[in-house]
């Protein structure tokens, strides 16, 4: 079985997830398309990555990229640092001919996006974007009923985003709320998953009507120290410093096949956890998905009687997508480390087996079109095309 050497440059919270998904893959995808091995990790110390090493399994440590990135043995760059570092690390990574995998949103630009995508194309490695809630079962499943035709032709897609891990003012500035770092707020963040689902289970996005606000324009500066994703609050007695993203989007959609849509997100919404939903209408039925509820789909088909009809919960387990890797009675539990666990299955097989690997660069360059049409649509009050 083919071992895989992995060079992850980011021990953060991402790296958490990522390791544990190597270690895990193999458990559950036996025999596993490849054997990803946990070679480096790179922080921004070497202490720090020191540390990393020891809690995320790398036999190796480094605080320099460079060096991993040109590395022999490595075979995989895995990139979980802020969003500003993506675009030089990948174009490294693929000029030194690895596969790599980069968090998203792909980058901060839908330039630096582009700059990916063409040097990956030219340096022939494979490329993945890690949109990750597309690999929990229940939205495979959804494609799937889709794909068979069991709701009709789509004509509906509404998805939402929300969160509220930053409702409050005194959370601090992390670099998620500065455009130098991020290039957007919560479009990029968590809008971009659900664009991902638009396009993965209805197809490419033609057009957008977006509106974009920024309810809380300044926040506390964060005393350094790893994004801790609000939890931490100042007393409201320190610096504060200018939010320059949007904190909230709303956008219509539509779609090149004809559906129409509409997409919100915000990490504003107090009670709102990690609530990535959508709801897809079709011609013969209807399918809900709710990430907090991610074992189940509800589902209602046209063809059931009159008498009877309404929605019905279908639970994951062993006979639908991906199933028969993972547990063995439905509703066991499927997690945010399953679908890490099952991206990575997808990217190693694609590396190993030659086959189509997605979300891809292009589709993670496509998504931040889209993102870019929506603000601009949201700036001039009108309807833009995202092509
Ligand atoms: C913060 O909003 C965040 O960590 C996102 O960056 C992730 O993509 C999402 O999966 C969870 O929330």
């Amino acid at each position: 079985m083919r071992k895989l050497n992995v060079g992850m440059i980011g021990g953060g919270f991402m790296g958490k997830a990522h390791s544990l998904a190597y270690a895990g893959m193999p458990m559950f995808f036996w025999p596993a398309p490849g054997i990803p091995h946990r070679h480096t990790v790179v922080d921004i110390t070497d202490e720090i990555a020191k540390d990393a090493a020891a809690r995320y399994g790398f036999d190796h440590y480094s605080s320099d990229w460079r060096k991993v990135v040109e590395d022999p043995e490595i075979d995989i760059i895995d990139i979980v640092t802020p969003n500003d570092t993506h675009a030089e690390i990948a174009i490294a990574a693929a000029k030194a001919g690895k596969h790599i995998i980069s968090e998203k949103p792909l980058a901060r630009t839908t330039e630096e996006a582009k700059r990916m995508l063409d040097a990956v194309t030219e340096a022939g490695v494979k490329h993945m974007v890690a949109f990750n809630y597309r690999r929990t079962p229940a939205v495979a499943l959804a494609k799937k009923y889709i794909e068979e035709g069991a709701i009709g032709k789509v004509l509906n897609f509404r998805g939402t985003y929300l969160q509220d891990w930053s409702a409050d003012p005194n959370s601090p500035l992390s670099w998620r709320f500065r455009k130098d770092v991020a290039g957007s707020g919560a479009l990029g963040d968590i809008g971009t998953h659900v664009i991902d689902f638009a396009r993965y289970l209805v197809g490419e996005i033609d057009e957008v009507m977006g509106v974009a606000t920024t309810w809380i324009k300044e926040r506390p500066v964060q005393s350094g120290g790893a994004d801790k994703l609000g939890t931490v609050k100042s007393a409201g007695d320190v610096e504060k410093r200018p939010v320059d993203v949007d904190d909230e989007i709303s956008t219509l959609l539509r779609f090149e096949n004809g559906a129409v849509g509409s997409i919100e997100a915000t990490r504003n919404a107090w009670g709102r956890n990690n609530f990535l939903t959508f709801e897809i209408h079709g011609e013969l039925g209807s399918i809900c998905f709710d990430y907090e509820r991610r074992d189940q789909l509800q589902v209602c088909f046209s063809s059931d009687p009159d008498d009877r009809r309404g929605f019905r919960t279908v639970f994951t387990g062993p006979n639908t997508p991906y199933g028969a890797a993972l547990w063995p009675i439905p509703a066991l539990g499927i997690g945010y480390g399953e679908t890490k666990i099952i991206e990575t299955h997808d990217f190693i097989s694609g590396i190993v087996n030659g086959t189509e690997i997605s979300p891809s660069f292009e589709d993670g360059y496509r998504i931040s079109v889209i993102s870019d049409a929506i603000l601009e649509s949201s700036e001039q009050g009108k309807w833009v095309k995202t092509k």
